[in-house]
């Protein structure tokens, strides 16, 4: 059995405005060649098919083609995907009657009979006479039975299926679309790093030991899960963000046979870089300096995104047109400019009482502001009186 695990494509992603089909394209056409070369039985995608819940045509379509494309070329070929946190579960099943027939199954909607009990059984995916996968999609919390917390909710969900899977199938794979403890971050993705210490961790002890392999989605890293090689993350085949400019993109491949599971990473080469200039942020001037001696050429779809750090020590009204002016004739694309101040590294900040909040003077609080933004330049006295004259209004008609 061959099996190819992926995960969080986003279709329908847009880089800071910019349209990325191109990219998806290429990564799709690239996975439908694997799919042949490989000779792979199942493909497994745990989630986040799509970026947002209503997806555009052209990223419906770029996925019907996908499917079409591949199950054409690879007549024997599975297909299990599963609803993420990103996905409508109920849109993404919506096909299913359809796509059965070529042997694709979507699961995402957890369905409840009359007596409000979970239809487990919708998740247990038959591969062959005595191999399932448990096709978990994102869970919610109401999604569940009732437990103690969202850990405790999935582990039991996963023992609850495992246990009823066992009684018909020897061999048996799982997916989830989650966050696990012990799984590393994309480097200074905050975002993620604020979710992962919450409620929504959940304990790696949720899949039993007798699973063979575990897909997970969600977390963009590729990566295996508290040093346990048969329980792994797939990897976004592309960067989702600035942050993730440093992960190796790739999806995974595991041959079982027998009692043997073998498990490798095959990378794959988005088609766009993300660079970021300078490598540390500079002051204006020098960060120009850097920009002109980007590639010149004119920049299209292939284009590398370029995020820009400037370091900021005055107010830099045009700071933005001179950035562009200075990358005109460069193939490259602007994705985001970041305005860095020197206090930003050593500012640890104390959270404050409710009470405390209640007195701060709106005035003083803009004042600082502009302070920390301005490297401890003082706000302008005109600017600091319209300011002024705004917040006295605004208490006058209050009261
Ligand atoms: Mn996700």
């Amino acid at each position: 059995m061959n099996i190819i695990h992926t995960a969080d494509w986003h279709l329908g992603q847009t880089f800071f405005g910019y349209d990325r089909t191109h990219e998806h394209q290429k990564f799709l056409n690239w996975l439908c060649e694997l799919l042949s070369s490989k000779k792979i039985d199942l493909l497994l995608i745990a989630g986040d098919l799509f970026d947002g819940p209503n997806p555009s045509a052209v990223a419906q379509r770029l996925f019907y083609k996908f499917i079409h494309k591949a199950v054409t070329e690879n007549p024997t070929l599975q297909i299990i995907i599963t609803a993420g946190n990103h996905d409508s579960a109920t849109r993404l099943e919506a096909p299913n009657p359809l796509l059965e027939n070529f042997n694709v199954h979507i699961r995402g909607v957890v369905k409840r009979n009359d007596n409000a009990e979970i239809d487990y059984d919708h998740f247990i995916v038959p591969i062959d006479k005595d191999f399932c996968c448990l096709a978990v999609p994102y869970l919610r919390n109401g999604d569940y039975a009732p437990a103690n917390n969202h850990d405790e909710g999935l582990r039991n969900f996963y023992s609850e299926l495992y246990n009823r899977a066992k009684e018909k199938y020897s061999k048996i794979i799982a997916m989830g679309h989650m966050h696990t403890s012990g799984a590393e971050l994309s480097s200074d993705d905050r975002s993620e790093r604020i979710i992962i210490g919450g409620l929504d961790c959940v304990d790696v002890k949720a899949f039993n030991n007798d699973i063979i392999y575990t897909a997970l989605g969600h977390l963009h890293k590729a990566q295996r899960v508290s040093g346990r090689e048969n329980i792994r993350y797939a990897g976004a085949p592309l960067p989702m963000s600035f942050a993730e400019r440093n992960n190796k993109q790739s999806v995974t491949q595991i041959a079982i046979e027998d009692d043997s599971i073998e498990i490798k990473q095959i990378e794959f080469t988005p088609p766009v870089r993300l660079i970021s200039v300078p490598k540390s942020p500079l002051p204006v001037s020098q960060v120009i300096d850097e920009l002109k001696k980007l590639p010149k050429g004119k920049a299209d779809e292939s284009s590398p995104y370029l995020e820009i750090r400037v370091l900021i020590t005055e107010p830099e009204p045009t700071m933005r047109q001179l950035i562009e002016e200075s990358i005109e004739g460069h193939a490259v694309r602007i994705a985001r400019i970041e305005a860095v101040t020197e206090q930003k590294e050593d500012c640890h900040q104390v959270p404050m009482t409710y009470d405390e909040l209640k007195k701060i003077e709106p005035l003083e609080l803009a004042k600082d502001i502009y302070r920390r933004k301005y490297g401890q330049e003082e706000i302008p006295e005109k600017m600091s009186e319209l300011l002024n004259n705004v917040i006295i209004e605004v208490l006058e008609e209050r009261e």
